[in-house]
């Protein structure tokens, strides 16, 4: 019987992953965090019924020895992180310790509990900074130049894993995800953001859409895509570090234009920069290199930008329709 463990669980990519597994007839567990309002604490999760989860965090060493303990899993996602990079600028000490000191915790336990389980990282694609290879494409071997206390805390996560997979001859991966997003993307994160809001525009519920830096580029993909490959990875004779993104990039200024365009609006009226949004450091471009995913593993993206944006857009035209308060 195959046994997942999935740190983060109760997020973006921890939900779809535990979907995506249960299917494929896995036991899934994992862990969630206490939060004061408890409503938030499971509600993209809530509808799976056969996933297992234990309260613990990765800043309590004894709460994730417990739950492997208990679960005895046979692959182990580490999906948990403090993960808003500008936030990661008010709370840096928070981050590292969740971001870093958290892979730490989750490698020492699965060394000590488990260790013939499979292990994988959810590095991230803002370790680059703003390194960049000369044919405007990122992978493993572009530099890692951290431009966030985020970005500073995944580096040393995707460090940590590559020397306890070398150290003692773990099974631990490193995904290195671009940009993912989905209709299950926190709201503060930009295209949840401008979706969100341009909807609340066309129903005239608010006039106006708040950003910060409209020049920066993503190679932005959908979570669902994205954590087929984690399973992917995973299911791998030799552990590895893989590049998982889409190849294109846009700008944040071109994703208010395609989703302003599909409810009939011009961006131009509602757009307005506030300095609150700005970055201490900002990253400017990102666009990832997964040809060896596709040609190794026979990876490969369902959704497109425009297809995933659709959804986005229809996810929050229902939900107005249906709370009508908001
Ligand atoms: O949506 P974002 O906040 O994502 P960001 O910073 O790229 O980070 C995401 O992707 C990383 C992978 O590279 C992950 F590791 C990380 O956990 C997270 O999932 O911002 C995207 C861009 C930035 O350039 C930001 O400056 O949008 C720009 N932006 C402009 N106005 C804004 C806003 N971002 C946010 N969140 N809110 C704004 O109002």
């Amino acid at each position: 019987m195959n046994r997942a463990f999935i740190i983060g669980i109760a997020g973006q990519d921890g939900s779809y992953l535990a979907e995506s597994l249960l299917e494929k007839g896995y036991e899934v567990s994992g862990i969630i965090r206490r939060n004061s309002i408890v409503e938030h604490q499971r509600n993209r999760v809530s509808h799976l019924k056969d996933v297992k989860m234990e309260y613990g965090d990765l800043n309590d060493p004894s709460s994730l020895d417990r739950a492997l303990r208990l679960y005895r899993p046979t692959e182990i996602y580490n999906l948990g992180a403090q993960s808003h990079v500008r936030i990661s600028f008010d709370v840096p000490q928070f981050t590292v310790q969740v971001n870093a000191l958290g892979v730490l915790n989750i490698l020492e336990a699965y060394r000590q509990v488990v260790p013939e389980a499979r292990f994988y990282q959810a590095s991230s694609s803002e370790m680059f900074g703003n390194s960049v290879d000369d044919d405007l494409f990122q992978r493993a071997t572009t530099p890692m130049n951290p431009i966030s206390p985020y970005g500073c805390a995944k580096v040393f996560g995707y460090h940590i894993v590559k020397l306890y997979r070398s150290s003692y001859g773990l099974h631990a991966s490193n995904g290195i995800l671009f940009n993912h997003e989905s209709p299950r993307r926190g709201s503060n994160f930009v295209t949840n953001k401008v979706v969100k809001t341009a909807v609340q525009i066309k129903l005239k519920k608010t006039n106006i859409l708040e950003l910060g830096n409209l020049d920066s580029q993503r190679d932005w993909g959908h979570s669902w895509d994205y954590v087929r490959a984690m399973h992917l990875i995973l299911q791998q004779e030799k552990p590895d570090d893989w590049v998982v993104s889409t190849g294109e990039t846009r700008s944040v200024r071109q994703l208010c234009e395609y989703v302003f365009r599909r409810l009939d609006l011009n961006y131009e009226d509602y757009v307005v920069q506030n300095p609150k949004y700005l970055r201490p450091n900002e990253l400017d471009y990102l666009r990832g290199d997964s040809s060896r995913i596709r040609k190794e593993l026979g990876w490969k993206p369902k959704y497109t930008f425009e297809s995933m944006m659709d959804e986005m857009i229809e996810y929050w035209i229902t939900y107005f329709e249906n709370n009508v308060e908001e």
